[in-house]
């Protein structure tokens, strides 16, 4: 971590100084990603109180972080797309105008870093040499984004290798200013590939490779250049012949994607197992071979905290034994973490805000969006091509949500027009992953709408696009494990219980098994999901499965206006797709249901 480690890169060199002069740091420190550099950003983390070093028994070589108590999501409403035209940006971001961004945001950057250091921190989304990779380089004056850029990124010396003297890189500017919500923007300019980041310290908003390059710019640069980019776990199943499908799935933040990427197939699934690409982001590109294979960008997980259990996701908590940043989570007084839904909680706990706690609080002892930042290195079901630069042929796509009612716990696309309409009219509850109201159904198309970096309908024009660009296309379809039943109790188990409607995917994908038609897809036939030695009622089983008829008219109707708020760039086709299903819905459904 010391000037050895700049480049001779004259296009970033200029931009670092231009950025320093602004910013007026005490020093410009370059990171070089190594062990040593960690260890002592680390220590003086500790020393200035950023960090909490946990009990190195319990939990060696992790540490736990208390943000700001009014900094504990991406903030949606401060989010901006800065293109030239507001058209551009689309209805469903918030626009500003470059120079107007700029100027704002410099009158913020503007000696913001006096007294502080200016981190450098070059990093590669992507494996490295890999042709699907990108390069950014992210200044910031927070040390735990440098620290969380390390798991979640390849960071230092091996990027600014990889970028040698080229000029395409990501130029992103943090700083955390006095974290005031007045003062927070975060703000990309497409055009530029540049992101301007203020007055967050927070994940989403701030480890500018994640949601801000991989996926808003990202997007971006894929409708550009002919590939996408998608807020999708990638994982792989490997059935007892050892046969590996990949399948990358879309759900709305804080709705499964890491659990559903970490599953452990139940006992009756012996001899199958569920490998880890990514939890999170997919870059899928048209291969030479006709398939579309996929990387995922990231080499660590940001992953929800509260509800990570050895019974739910035992992969998960295998991963954070150890080298884990713990974020907003509550602290055992024997030093190691603790979260609702893990299990019973000890007599007392300081909590996330630094509180005491004990089981007869009132509020929770852990935020709802509590995190763990954990090197993926760390997962023993890591897929060993997870680090490939050809990345995993994709043969299923899935989008789901978190609906209590009308969407069926599985349903395949007739083709892949109708599986760009599931895509692009997923609704979902909204949870604590943003500020803002929990549980209120919102269209969140494929799980995309915070994170898409230009207009929503051109969007959906593109990945009808990519129809004509993939000659082997995945299989497209729709799931809910969140369907409740009377008193609002889940009607499907879920979590490792989601490996039964898994093996019916890859059937239906390499095409082994027949399904029944629907007049909202292909549906498995009753007997299709495999349901030994699992305790779910037939009739629960039946529920979660059942279309009716006015709950999906009135879907489809409000499928309309989602289309009408998202404006004249929706591509015609879906709306004559949600006609035809309109029409077979009244048809063939009766109206009992
Ligand atoms: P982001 O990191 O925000 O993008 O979230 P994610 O999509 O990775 O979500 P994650 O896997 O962390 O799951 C969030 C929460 O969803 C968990 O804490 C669980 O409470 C719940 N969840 C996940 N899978 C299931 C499931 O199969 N059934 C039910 N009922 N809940 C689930
Ligand atoms: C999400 O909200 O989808 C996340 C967490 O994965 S964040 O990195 O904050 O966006
Ligand atoms: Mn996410």
């Amino acid at each position: 971590m010391n000037d050895t480690a700049a480049t001779k890169n004259p296009t970033l060199r200029a931009w670092v100084d231009a950025m320093a002069s602004m910013c007026k740091p005490d020093r410009v420190v370059w990171c070089d990603g190594s062990e040593a550099e960690r260890r002592s950003l680390l220590d003086s983390c500790v020393r200035e109180g950023t960090l909490e070093r946990l009990n190195p028994e319990l939990r060696p070589d992790s540490y736990l972080h208390r943000s700001n108590p009014n900094d504990v999501a991406r903030v949606e409403h401060l989010t901006f797309i800065c293109t030239p035209t507001r058209e551009e940006a689309g209805p469903n971001n918030h626009w500003m105008a470059p120079a107007d961004a700029i100027a704002k945001l410099s009158a913020l950057y503007d000696g913001a870093m006096r007294g502080r250091t200016m981190y450098v921190v070059p990093y590669v989304m992507g494996p490295l040499g890999s042709p699907l990779s990108k390069i950014g380089v992210e200044l910031t004056d927070s040390a735990y984004v440098v620290l969380n850029m390390r798991i979640m990124t390849r960071m230092g010396t091996a990027a600014l290798d990889m970028l040698g003297q080229s000029d395409d890189f990501n130029r992103g500017l943090h700083s955390t200013l006095d974290c005031n919500p007045e003062r927070r923007f975060i703000c990309h300019f497409p055009q530029t590939n540049t992101i301007w980041s203020v007055g967050s310290g927070y994940g989403g908003n701030v480890l500018l490779g994640k949601k801000c390059l991989a996926l808003r710019i990202g997007s971006y640069l894929g409708r550009k250049e002919g590939w996408l980019a998608e807020h999708m776990l990638i994982l792989g199943v490997e059935s007892p012949d050892g046969q590996t499908t990949y399948v990358a799935a879309a759900f709305p933040s804080a709705c499964g994607k890491t659990n559903f990427a970490m599953l452990i197939p139940p006992k009756r699934f012996d001899g199958w197992k569920v490998w880890t690409v990514g939890d999170d982001i997919a870059w899928m590109r048209v291969g030479d071979d006709g398939r579309l294979w996929a990387i995922n960008p990231e080499a660590g997980y940001f992953g929800v905290a509260p509800g990570t259990s050895l019974q739910s996701n035992p992969r998960a908590m295998q991963t954070i034994e150890r080298d884990t940043i713990f974020t907003n989570v509550a602290r055992t007084d024997e030093g190691d973490i603790w979260w609702e839904g893990m299990g019973a909680p000890p007599p007392h706990l300081i909590d996330w805000q630094g509180r005491d706690w004990t089981p007869e609080s009132k509020e929770k002892a852990a935020h709802p969006n509590a995190r763990f930042t954990a090197p993926m290195a760390n997962n023993r079901a890591l897929s060993p091509f997870a680090e490939d630069p050809r990345g995993v042929p994709i043969s299923a796509i899935v989008f789901g949500g978190r609906r209590a009612t009308t969407v069926p716990l599985i349903v395949q696309s007739f083709n892949w027009t109708h599986g760009v309409y599931m895509g692009a009219t997923m609704g979902s509850e909204t949870t604590a992953a943003a500020t803002g109201q929990v549980g209120i159904v919102r269209r969140d198309p494929m799980a995309m709408l915070p994170f898409c970096g230009y207009d929503m309908g051109s969007y959906f024009g593109h990945w009808l696009d990519m129809a004509a660009r993939i000659p082997s296309p995945p299989k497209i379809f729709m799931v809910n494990w969140f369907r409740k039943g009377e008193g609002g109790k889940w009607l499907w188990p879920g979590y490792t219980e989601n490996m039964r409607v898994l093996k019916w995917i890859i059937d239906r994908a390499h095409g082994r098994i027949s399904a029944v038609e629907t007049p909202i897809g292909w549906a498995p036939r009753e007997s299709d999901i495999d349901l030994a030695g699992l305790n779910i009622e037939a009739a629960d089983f039946a529920e979660s499965m059942r279309i009716d008829r006015d709950e999906w008219k009135a879907e489809l109707q409000d499928h309309a206006g989602h289309f009408e708020k998202l404006g004249a760039g929706v591509p015609p086709e879906l709306e004559l797709q949600r006609r035809l299903l309109l029409a077979r819905v009244e048809r063939d459904l009766s109206a009992s249901g």
